[in-house]
């Protein structure tokens, strides 16, 4: 079999168009249709809510019959399509996107103004579909946003999680987590399927079985069978004409009961201990980049992951009966990290025990079918899981695992004779005290192509952590630089300024973001930067507003605003950012006339709820926030803000209002990282290290355009292996010494002295792994340089026009371009 014969990728097949026709009075019709017929309520007692659901309901009638649409041509040309497995799709809110995509925004708004509804006001009525932690989650939604949009065949899959990521609150500081119930209230957008309703089973034991001939053959009895119940959501490409789906599988338990298993006795103690059916899809875990290493996490992999490979195999059965020497022409299956990464066996026992292939065969078409991304090098978040576990949960797959892992082995000692250390490091199995199955290596080994997600990344996990792999398997690692979807993080979150762009250059940038280009010309054009910053201060004035609902602090809109949005981790490094702040406090409070422009830092972050010094980290912002907010000698000229409860629709509200993007990763640490385009492309500011996309970022706008400092990837390494001290830094800096002390005195914390002094130890005898200490005094010199040039009004107009223009390669369409182009080998098929 081979996925290459259908290479030719025609053009990139972007839609055109618009496709549907509504005008200002259809869509008035359809809503109060909806509010009448759907809702069964009318205008005059119509709420907000009611509003929003009936919108939905009628932009849904139109996303329902271009999906069929959509559906019917895909099967009609039985086209290979991408499937995306991921643990995670951090969509946001779906109804304002999708009027923008079916272009229908303004229209509705007019439409909803004759109502008496204020459409943006109603939009605020939507709760976040947040089943993803961050960057991982959300890049998986701008892919299937592209998809869609360029008319690519394409299905997500993940998990239907009753409660996506928590909802964070702050009490005297401190985050408290609480459950997101964002199904409450009914969600417009997902359709059930029960006709594609899976089994999939757990637990039990292996049979071995001999034929007449001799043949082994393998039987798992399971010990329980799970229900997987597919909801489909709709997702509207730009220009509405293609409308794919994610498919998210919810866990029932099933009326099923493998009776074998009760017979083999001790039966119903076991199970006991086992994970109960309908608590699989009931939650995200909350750990971003650390594994949970929980058994009902591998159970939610296993899950999703064996539930969407059977889909596949039905639609593909349907047309191909049993002849499987075109599936991996027709199916390519991208594992979103390797949370999914079992799917490798379970493909390999549907096709082996099953339908009885052989090994040779099977495996083949499996190394065919699989490409795996990785998004860290973090050892932390490298997923391994206890062979004990595995065998009891799939003790077939186990036994896969083994045998695939067999033969990899026989092909590591035929590159490398008796070579038994390359063995113990490339070996799927990790022979240590509690024996582990390294998900990265099977990833790696069942999968065609593996690619890291920025230029410096995927240069690491060449050289760092596969590079036996990438001698034994020239060419298959690669990169695939990330990229955010344009649609969402600037025409639909930053009206005003796409309207001043399409105003300016037309709005071809939209489907062909390498358009905006075409601004560079305006860049040192007065009127033109004075129009954008007239932007940039309305959007300001917005979030302050927004700031000061949610916190009640007021911020002038005149001041910096210099934002750091991301999951909170020390690599990122928000304490670095919290120190700074804290060194201009203390300029401030020894000279009152310290020259420096007004700053606000915004904070927004969610920590993991078992991740104690991320908490310690968001407490000391808080309490230092609160602190200098209310001193009255420096508030004028500083505030800290923490917004809580960080998600897509807040980074929507904060995006457009930035003038500084915060991108301070420990060199090395963060592979890409997506928020950096997202604020560069609305005009902020980078000030950041040369780590993940950010290099690609500083290549794009050149080095007068954003501000660069700190230890670079070798000069990370090189430090570290020199035998790094913290405290040759902090003794040799006063500066730096005396806020770190600060943080350990009660000053932020009346009587609490050392409420924040396990942050202090981790800078200090904890040895700062993440370089803290090193960076500090060249940061300092940055903010500095950032400070100065924001004086400049009109240098720092045309470094935000720069920014802005020079972000065309971010696009998601060009990150999906290259997958489908030098991975996937799909063809565009238009829906008309
Ligand atoms: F650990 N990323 C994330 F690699 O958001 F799995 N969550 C995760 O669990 C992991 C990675 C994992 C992020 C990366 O940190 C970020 O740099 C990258 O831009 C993003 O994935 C998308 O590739």
């Amino acid at each position: 079999t081979s996925n290459t014969s259908k290479a030719k990728t025609k053009g990139q097949g972007a839609a055109t168009s618009v496709s549907i026709q509504l005008d200002k009075d259809d869509f008035k019709q359809a809503v109060i249709r909806n509010l009448h017929r759907t809702l069964g309520t009318d205008e005059n007692k119509a709420n907000k809510h009611a509003w929003w659901k009936a919108t939905s309901a009628a932009m849904q009638e139109l996303v329902f019959e271009r999906l069929r649409t959509t559906q019917k041509t895909h099967y009609l040309n039985d086209t290979r399509a991408v499937h995306y497995f991921s643990a995670e799709f951090l969509m946001g809110r779906l109804l304002s996107n999708n009027m923008h995509n079916f272009e229908l925004f303004d229209t509705a708004k007019r439409a909803l103004k004759e109502l008496g509804v204020d459409l943006v006001d109603m939009l605020e009525e939507e709760p976040d579909m947040a089943l993803g932690n961050g960057g991982l989650g959300r890049l998986a939604a701008c892919f299937i946003d592209s998809l869609a949009t360029m008319e690519f065949p394409a299905i997500g899959y993940g998990i239907h999680y009753e409660h996506g990521l928590f909802r964070q609150e702050i009490r005297n500081g401190a985050q408290i987590e609480r459950p997101d119930s964002w199904r409450d209230y009914g969600n417009p957008w997902e359709i059930c399927r029960p006709e594609s309703i899976q089994q999939i089973s757990l637990y039990g034991y292996v049979e071995t079985k001999y034929d007449e001939d001799g043949k082994i053959h393998k039987e798992w009895h399971p010990g329980s069978i799970v229900t997987g119940v597919p909801w489909d959501i709709p997702i509207v490409g730009y220009g509405g004409k293609t409308v794919n789906v994610l498919r998210l599988w919810q866990s029932q338990s099933s009326e099923y009961f493998n009776w074998d298993v009760f017979n083999a006795g001790g039966y119903v103690d076991a199970q006991r201990e086992n994970v109960e059916s309908e608590t699989i899809s009931k939650v995200l875990y909350p750990n971003d980049e650390t594994e949970a290493g929980k058994e009902l996490r591998l159970i939610q992999q296993y899950f999703f992951s064996a539930c969407s490979l059977k889909d596949i195999i039905r639609r593909y059965k349907r047309v191909h009966g049993d002849d499987w020497s075109r599936f991996a022409e027709q199916v390519v299956i991208q594992l979103n990290d390797t949370h999914p990464a079992i799917a490798i066996p379970e493909l390999m026992r549907i096709l082996v025990d099953r339908a009885e292939l052989s090994w040779n065969v099977a495996w083949e078409i499996c190394t065919q079918t699989f490409a795996y991304t990785n998004h860290t090098l973090l050892p932390e978040a490298l997923e391994k899981w206890p062979v004990r576990m595995i065998g009891k949960i799939l003790p077939r797959h186990l036994e896969i695992i083994y045998e695939i892992n067999h033969r990899f082995m026989a092909e590591v000692d035929a590159k490398w004779p008796g070579n038994n250390e390359i063995k113990a490091k490339l070996s799927i199995i990790e022979e240590s005290n509690e024996k582990m199955v390294r998900m990265g290596n099977l990833s790696v080994v069942g999968s065609f192509a593996v690619n890291g997600v920025a230029e410096i990344h995927s240069a690491l996990v060449k050289s760092q952590l596969f590079p036996e792999f990438n001698e034994l398997y020239p060419g298959k690692l690669t990169n695939v630089t990330n990229g955010i979807t344009p649609r969402r993080w600037l025409k639909a979150c930053n009206p005003s300024l796409s309207a001043l762009i399409t105003k300016k250059i037309g709005g071809d940038w939209i489907l062909n973001l390498d358009k905006l280009d075409d601004l560079s010309a305006f860049a040192s054009n007065k009127t033109f930067q004075n129009q954008f910053m007239k932007v940039k201060q309305q959007n300001k004035l917005a979030l302050a507003e927004e700031i000061k609902k949610l916190t009640g602090i007021i911020v002038d809109p005149k001041a910096i605003f210099d934002i750091q949005i991301k999951r909170l981790h020390e690599y990122k490094r928000q304490h670095l950012n919290l120190l700074h702040i804290l060194a201009l406090y203390r300029r401030l409070l020894q000279d009152p006339d310290y020259d420096m422009h007004p700053r606000v830092f915004i904070f927004g972050a969610k920590a993991a709820p078992g991740y104690a010094l991320a908490k310690t980290i968001i407490y000391a912002i808080n309490v230092v926030a609160d602190k200098i907010n209310n001193d009255s000698r420096v508030n004028e000229k500083l505030k800290v803000v923490f917004l809580p409860n960080y998600r897509v629709s807040l980074a929507e509200k904060m995006i457009p209002a930035a003038d500084v993007s915060q991108q301070i990763s420990t060199a090395g640490k963060e592979a890409s990282g997506t928020g950096n385009m997202k604020l560069a492309l609305n005009g902020a500011i980078t000030i950041g290290t040369l780590d993940g996309a950010n290099i690609e970022i500083a290549e794009e706008v050149g080095e007068d355009n954003i501000f660069i400092f700190g230890l670079t990837v070798d000069e990370v390494n090189e430090t570290l292996s020199a035998g790094y001290n913290p405290y040759d830094y902090y003794y040799s800096n006063e500066e730096l010494k005396a806020t770190i002390d600060w943080l350990d005195s009660d000053y932020f914390t009346p009587g609490n002295p050392h409420a924040l002094s396990s942050l202090k130890h981790s800078l200090l005898e904890g040895g700062d792994p993440y370089l803290v200490l090193a960076d500090f005094e060249d940061y300092c010199k940055a903010n500095l340089a950032l400070d100065l040039a924001y004086r400049d009004k009109s240098k720092w107009a045309k470094m935000a026009i720069l920014n802005t223009a020079k972000m065309g390669k971010f696009t998601s369409d060009r990150s999906i371009k290259d997958y489908v182009e030098r991975i996937w080998k799909l063809d565009s098929c238009q829906v008309k």
